[in-house]
């Protein structure tokens, strides 16, 4: 072997086996990278089972679904369900036994530690919710906030089955006089040698939330993945991904905010390149928004004839009311279809447009109405961190008929 192959053998190696670690990746994983391959992440071990076709797996804890991927009846299967953990997941182990996962709740009259066994005999209820990203939309902002540049994919509709936290509370004699918000702790167990509340992945959300609220244990139908945080979500329908604390441990219902970084400074509407603090409003609840997914900018050219524009709409926590595609960057819409069933406020609907489309280029764009005839803003303010984009301009995308 020359000198300059073995350089650049090892060169290439260095930078796979570092994209590789950093996708979490196990070793038998690593040998069978092809080695003329240019180094791109594969799903990481603790993933593994969702569909590798259907993801961008930007690193390890993020991971996107394609915008060809959501299909047209609804749901996300978990398969295909993006991925965003500001820690390293907890070890699997604690999947073992679902039931015996407890949850402390703090800052009701009966303070107590419940376990998932205990959830279950206290109450039911069943939601449909779209589980999206603060950051969905991030790689659309012009001024490039720092952070994973999401495109549509950090978002998904899934369908939660728990216990109503209002139930909970009800059994524990109501909050306590001065509760303001509820406050969720994520079980990940923390760096050592770093201050907790740098890394805590802890969020607060208005008190009124809690009326929506599940502690959920099951996802579209099966116990809730390890990876969406089994045993126990906690779901706050219509607030943003952050806010819905995977393996929660701790339900407190608060006074004041939590202290910890990710809510005192991190995932606040700040002007660009400004950092977070408390005067700030907090990335809390969802704004409506729409975007096309077929035909997908991914799949190439489209045949000339008809086409079926189609993509998802949601209301944030209100239900829609109409829905419009353009063809032409906004120039002129026409009011597209919604398919299939209203799963409720929470959850999105599939729409679509059948259009006869010559050979030519189009530039797809969607805008959705909410019931108190809210539109879809045209853009939304750039801002630090890239939070919250539901401009319908940002998620237009050209296509090719030929
Ligand atoms: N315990 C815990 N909960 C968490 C997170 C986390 O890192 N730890 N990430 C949050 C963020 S930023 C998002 S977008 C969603 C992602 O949920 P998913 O990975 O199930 O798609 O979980 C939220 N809840
Ligand atoms: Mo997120």
């Amino acid at each position: 072997m020359t000198q300059s192959t073995d350089l650049s053998r090892r060169g290439l190696l260095a930078g796979g086996l570092t994209a590789l670690a950093g996708a979490g990746l196990g070793r038998s994983a690593q040998a069978q990278a092809p080695a003329a391959a240019p180094a791109k992440p594969g799903l990481p071990a603790y993933v593994a089972w969702k569909d590798p076709d259907q993801m961008i797996v930007h690193t390890g804890t993020t991971i996107e679904t394609k915008r060809s991927a959501f299909g047209t009846s609804v749901i996300t299967p978990a398969e295909r369900l993006y991925i965003r953990n500001n820690l390293p997941a907890p070890d699997v182990s604690i999947v073992a036994n679902r039931d015996a996962w407890t949850v402390a709740v703090e800052g009701v009259r009966q303070p107590v530690t419940l376990s998932v066994a205990d959830l279950k005999s206290m109450g039911l209820e069943t939601v449909a919710a779209v589980l999206q990203c603060s950051g969905n939309g991030r790689g659309y902002f012009p001024s490039k906030p720092s952070g994973t540049k999401w495109q549509v994919g950090a978002a998904g509709c899934v369908i939660w089955s728990g216990v109503p936290v209002r139930s909970v509370v009800a059994a524990l004699g109501g909050v306590v006089e001065d509760a303001r918000f509820m406050t969720g702790t994520g079980g990940e167990t923390l760096p050592a040698g770093l201050d907790p509340k740098s890394v805590i992945v802890e969020r607060s959300v208005p008190l009124r939330a809690m009326d929506d609220a599940l502690l959920a244990w099951e996802m579209n139908g099966e116990p809730v993945p390890h990876a969406h945080g089994g045993p126990l979500r906690l779901v706050v329908p219509g607030y943003s991904g952050v806010n819905n604390i995977k393996y929660v441990k701790r339900l407190a219902f608060t006074p004041v905010e939590t202290d910890a970084a990710i809510q005192r400074t991190g995932y606040r509407m700040t002007p660009p390149g400004t950092r977070g603090d408390p005067s700030f409003p907090a990335v809390w609840e969802m704004d409506v928004k729409s975007w096309i997914n077929g035909p997908a900018p991914e799949a190439g050219p489209v045949r000339a004839g008809m086409v079926q524009i189609h993509g998802v709409a949601m209301g944030g926590s209100r239900n829609l009311r109409r829905i419009d595609v353009s063809v032409d960057g906004g120039q002129n819409w026409q009011e597209a279809r919604f398919v299939g069933p209203d799963l409720g406020r929470f959850a999105w609907r599939q729409f679509v447009l059948p259009v006869r489309l010559a050979p030519g280029q189009y530039l797809l764009a969607s805008r959705a109405q909410d019931s108190r005839f809210n539109w879809q803003v045209e853009a939304t303010p750039d801002n630090g961190g890239g939070f919250l984009n539901s401009g319908w301009r940002a998620h237009a995308f050209p296509v090719t008929v030929v």
